[in-house]
């Protein structure tokens, strides 16, 4: 049984304390953790969870915790992963790791001086039974050699007031980043960023290209004020074929000379089984030591945020932008399956 701390009781601290409470019996809520304790009750009511805080390092620090699960703001990412490592605990940090690149190849310092991985980034979408498929369909060879991939993801409309066109790049794009280079198995090596006009003042999507360094193309849109539902495509383009990921629906309703299919509203419900699994994985993980086999680590963080800052910087200048990328340590080094 793995003692479980949750650190942020928001919209996904809260998702993360449900998937535990009702899907994984091998996790025990031990303490929830939030700056507004009375959200963090709330949480540990609805889910059982032994004890609330407001103190997010103490609780890090607590010998009856045994792993954490970080979903606080963005900015507490990083320092908060950094005080896992030092006190060896395992942890699962939401994306991103951190927004700037810089602040990820600290935690990755802090790894490397301890020998150790501690840190899964929560990249759910690598355990989505879709790509899972897709990257199948290239590692056994079926697809022959990897040539496009093209991603839609759609919003029903921005988060804030103030989510701006980078944010797209810098809040959202990540999860493609990130699931991209896992199946694909290859690192980008450049990007441009492009803005269609909207009528109104919303921030209008963003459609990147994204270049890898095995010649692959790939398309990203991002489009955070699509209106009519959550929406995330792919089709991943092989020289012998490809493979579309189906929209994901239990029913489709047929009345009156249409037929219609439901949206989610938001990311929770499309994705719920792969949190399952990546949070089930991580519990594996503080349990045995084995860094599990497709989670995204420390250096994965690093990655997208590499990316989504050359991919900020393409749509400022308007220009095509290198992905600037150190060199693999050795501590996340792992065999290279995809076909070539
Ligand atoms: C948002 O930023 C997220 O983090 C969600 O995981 C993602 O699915 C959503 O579409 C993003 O906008």
């Amino acid at each position: 049984m793995i003692r479980l701390a949750i650190v942020g009781a928001g919209l996904m601290g809260e998702d993360h304390a449900r998937i535990v409470a009702q899907n994984l019996p091998m996790g025990k809520l031990q303490v929830i953790c939030d700056m507004d304790r009375s959200r963090a009750q709330s949480v540990a009511d609805a889910t059982g969870a032994a004890d609330v805080s407001i103190e997010p390092q103490a609780v890090i620090g607590r010998s009856d915790v045994d792993a954490v699960i970080v979903a606080s703001p963005d900015f507490t990412h990083a320092p908060l992963t950094k005080a896992c490592i030092a006190a060896g605990k395992p942890v699962l940090c939401e994306k991103p790791l951190s927004q700037s690149s810089v602040e990820c190849l600290d935690v990755i310092k802090t790894e490397q001086s301890v020998g150790k991985q501690y840190v899964m980034v929560g990249f759910m979408r690598r355990y989505d039974q879709s790509y899972v498929e897709m990257r199948e369909a290239l590692t056994s060879g079926r697809l022959g050699r990897a040539l496009m991939m093209h991603n839609f993801h759609r919003n029903v409309e921005t988060p804030a007031a103030d989510f701006t066109a980078a944010m797209a790049i810098t809040n959202s794009a990540p999860h493609e980043f990130d699931v991209v280079r896992h199946v694909l198995g290859t690192e980008f090596t450049s990007v441009t960023a492009h803005q269609p006009r909207r009528s109104d003042d919303r921030v209008a999507p963003v459609v990147m290209v994204v270049e890898t360094e095995d010649g692959q193309l790939v398309t990203i849109e991002i489009n955070n004020n699509a209106a009519y539902g959550y929406d995330v495509r792919a089709e991943l383009v092989g020289e012998a074929g490809s493979v579309t990921m189906n929209n994901v629906a239990y029913t489709r309703t047929d009345i009156k000379l249409e037929s219609r299919t439901r949206y989610d509203a938001d990311w929770r419900g499309r994705y719920h089984e792969a949190y399952v699994r990546q949070n089930r994985e991580f519990l594996r993980f503080a349990e045995t030591s084995v860094f599990p086999e497709i989670a995204s680590n420390a250096w994965d963080g690093y990655c997208a945020s590499a990316v989504a800052e050359a991919g900020a910087r393409a749509l400022t200048t308007g220009t095509k932008q290198t992905v600037e990328i150190i060199s693999k340590p050795e501590l996340y080094d792992r065999p290279k399956e995809a076909a070539t």
